[in-house]
């Protein structure tokens, strides 16, 4: 790692793959110790790789085989260089290190375009010219596009113009901002109150190969049970058994798919975590099993307050053990949250994780298979029972974490308990992969969760906001994520439930959930055209799973997001940089959805190449701009020439039937996909138990090619659909 000091400034740069380079900064020479939360490795642990380093009069000049990066002598300034020795993520100022503030100053180069900085409201899809702030906050006000600080906090920006894309991670969990061309339109700025400068920068210059470095360091998504990409239904307000019985029954005589039923804080006895309400559910051990057996799993919430309560063993051990955090003095620290008076765990600490992770045996010993994590900003309500209005309290920033304070682990706190309960879960279900959803989070959080975005609003302008912000989080590294379908608060009309059901049905995860004072909004709540509409897209999506478990996989290999800005595929195409109304789903799909009342058609943009209607067939050259026609039964939906798509049959839950028939629907072109199968739920993938088929189709002919892996799907038929060719009948074939 060289070392370099300019005016006692001293600068490190780590050369971790030809693609991503690591820059610190330290006053006097000495570098902080090193904050591992978020990143997977330490720089030790990268394999070796080759760079040299090239000296002149004015540079000092260091080359890997992608990259070069230079440091100007007399200033300390620097900048990179492709091989086409294009300037790119260049200091506009020397990088300022005092005690109290830290800032790096980049200069925003021409037609140069933002995107990611985790999750935000705005339904723009490029974030160029505002402040992005990095804190954690439950978001307790609407979310509307002046709302900087959410629920999660994520570093990253991501870079993109014709041929050369990079990403830059902000490797500091300290209170920090992005300010992006606000104060300076040729300036990007980011500064933090305390820590380091530590950032590092991941080269493309493709879209998938930053987030293929974004993963090495940060970490994917492991693959989910397959019935974790299944519908979830929740509100807050399913009080009892019965309730939650009558729920489930409904599903299923109406035959509309459906594989998770959450649980919300009403089942916990006066929100103790880790209890259950001794009289609403007196039995959950029978009522859990009794939904297992009819496809359904449970998950139930877990909040990081601990209700101070000596006659409660949560509150007692984690006295006793000393795991509560402490304020400056000493002291535990207290604060209000649902179970008024409440402590909270210190989870940077590696045994008070393991506490934490294990008490989740007294959910998991009742038959729960996914935990969801909330309010772990983590919020601090003002007084007893005051949640409502701009709880952006937390815990005091002076208070003690590990070596640290507040002030530093605060970010990380969600991120931590995250931790907590995904490693928790991997120990005890060892044969089950568990699901896991967090509120709050930190880059890197998909290393153990899926996210949602908090409490949205039934308006059609989070409707619309959730389809950038999904994308801006895939960029961001975290690809399984989605928004309250139908909207938290307020109520949800019918118009706008079936259009949220359309695209959130194809959300990387989707769930319906409500506020206990807005209306009911399941999916038969709004009337029999609606509740058909549910059922058909939530149909689509169960036939697609073969398709969205295969983006899971390669998410899961890769990092590579499972919804794409249109971006993602035509990186050189200016036109796609500010759409932020359709996405990519995989390489193949292209969904446009109506996000406006008393609409029934919308303009797509379909790039370079041909496309193809997915409802009608109908062929269409791009580059064009349409106009779909979509009455309230259709969402706009493409397909790619050369797409193969998997499908199965129709499901009421994920793991019902085997995936038998296989239907392969063929678009003329040129093209590729690769099917993933394997046993769904347990971890014998990791030993190679998984089944690999790559389907290519060249010169209109599809080619299957054998099967790669030791699992071994049901014997089937294959059912092979063409589209746009001159052969029209489908082929059936024995598997
Ligand atoms: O202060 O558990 O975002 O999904 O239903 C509200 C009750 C606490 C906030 C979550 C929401 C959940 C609700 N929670």
């Amino acid at each position: 790692m060289p070392t370099f000091t300019f005016d006692r400034l001293a600068l490190a740069v780590s050369v971790l793959t030809p693609k991503l380079i690591r820059l610190r900064y330290a006053r006097n020479g000495k570098f902080a110790k090193r904050r591992a939360w978020a990143v997977t490795k330490d720089d030790s642990e990268f394999a070796p790789t080759q760079s040299d380093v090239n000296e002149t009069s004015q540079e000092i000049i260091i080359n890997t085989k992608a990259i070069s990066i230079h440091i100007q002598r007399d200033t300390g300034k620097i900048h990179f260089t492709d091989s086409q020795n294009k300037i790119f993520c260049a200091d506009d100022a020397r990088p300022s290190v005092t005690s109290v503030t830290k800032s790096v100053a980049k200069s925003v180069a021409t037609g140069e375009h933002f995107y990611g900085f985790g999750e935000r409201t705005y339904s723009s899809l490029e974030r160029s010219g505002c402040i992005y702030t990095h804190w954690a906050t439950d978001t307790a006000v609407p979310h509307t596009p002046d709302v900087d600080r959410m629920y999660v906090a994520i570093p990253i920006y991501f870079s993109v113009r014709p041929n050369l894309d990079y990403a830059v991670y902000f490797n500091n969990t300290y209170r920090s901002q992005f300010d992006v061309g606000y104060t300076d339109p040729n300036q990007i700025r980011f500064s933090a109150d305390g820590g380091e400068i530590d950032y590092y920068v991941f080269y493309g210059p493709t879209p998938r190969e930053v987030n293929e470095g974004i993963a090495q360091l940060l970490g994917t998504h492991p693959l989910p049970p397959r019935w974790a990409l299944g519908y979830h239904q929740s509100r807050w307000g399913y009080k009892s058994d019965q309730e939650i019985r009558k729920l489930a029954k409904e599903f299923r005589q109406r035959e509309i798919p459906c594989d998770v039923i959450h649980f919300d804080i009403d089942y916990m006895d006066g929100y103790r975590v880790f209890t259950w309400h001794p009289t609403r559910f007196k039995n959950p051990k029978k009522l859990i099993a009794d939904l297992r057996r009819d496809g359904f799993r449970a998950v139930t919430i877990i909040d990081p307050g601990v209700k101070a309560d000596k006659k409660y063993f949560v509150y007692q051990e984690g006295l006793k053990k000393n795991y509560f955090v402490k304020k400056q003095n000493g002291k535990v620290f207290h604060g209000y949250v649902w179970p008024d008076d409440s402590v909270f765990a210190d989870f940077t600490r590696d045994d008070v994780r393991d506490w934490w992770g294990e008490l989740q045996k007294h959910l998991t010993d009742k038959g729960v298979s996914g935990i969801w994590n909330d309010m772990n900003e983590p919020a601090v309500f003002s007084k007893p029972f005051s949640a409502g209005v701009g709880n952006t309290g937390t815990i005091d920033l002076d208070a003690k974490q590990s070596d640290t304070t507040h002030a530093e682990a605060h970010n990380v706190f969600g991120y931590n308990m995250a931790r907590a309960s995904y490693e928790g879960l991997r120990k005890l279900l060892p044969d089950e992969r568990a699901f896991t959803l967090t509120r709050s989070g930190f880059a890197g959080m998909q290393k153990f969760s899926a996210g949602w975005s908090g409490d949205n609003h039934a308006w059609w302008e989070h409707l619309e906001t959730s389809l950038p912000q999904a994308c801006n989080m895939g960029l961001s590294g975290v690809s399984f994520f989605g928004a309250d379908i139908g909207g938290f608060n307020s109520d949800a009309s019918p118009e706008l439930f079936a259009r949220w059901m359309q695209v959130g049905s194809l959300y990387p995860f989707a769930r319906g959930h409500s506020h206990t004072d807005s209306i009911y909004q399941e999916p038969w709540r709004f009337g029999e055209r609606v509740e058909k509409i549910c059922r058909d897209y939530l149909r689509l999506r169960y036939r697609l799973l073969p398709y969205l478990y295969s983006l899971f996989y390669e998410s899961s290999q890769h990092g590579t997001p499972i919804w794409r800005p249109m971006f993602y595929h035509y990186p050189n195409d200016e036109r796609t940089y500010h759409l932020h109304d359709q996405v990519m789903i995989g390489d193949s799909i292209l969904v446009a959805p109506i996000y406006k009342a008393n609409c029934d058609r919308r303009v797509v943009y379909l790039p370079q190449g041909e496309w193809f209607d997915y409802w009608t067939d109908e062929k269409i050259a791009g580059a064009t701009h349409i106009t779909a026609h979509a009455p309230l039964e259709v969402m706009p939906l493409y397909v790619r020439a050369g797409a193969v798509i998997p499908s199965g049959p129709d499901l009421n839950y994920a793991d019902e039937k085997p995936l038998s028939p296989l239907t392969l629907d063929v678009y003329a072109g040129e093209g590729e996909f690769t099917l993933y199968e394997d046993d769904g739920h347990t971890f014998e993938y990791e030993k190679g138990v998984f089944a690999i088929t790559r389907l290519e189709i060249r010169d209109s002919r599809l080619k299957i090619h054998k099967r790669e892996g030791n699992y071994a799907p049901p014997s089937r038929k294959i059912i092979i659909r063409p589209h746009g060719m001159e052969r029209k009948e489908t082929v059936e074939v024995e598997d």
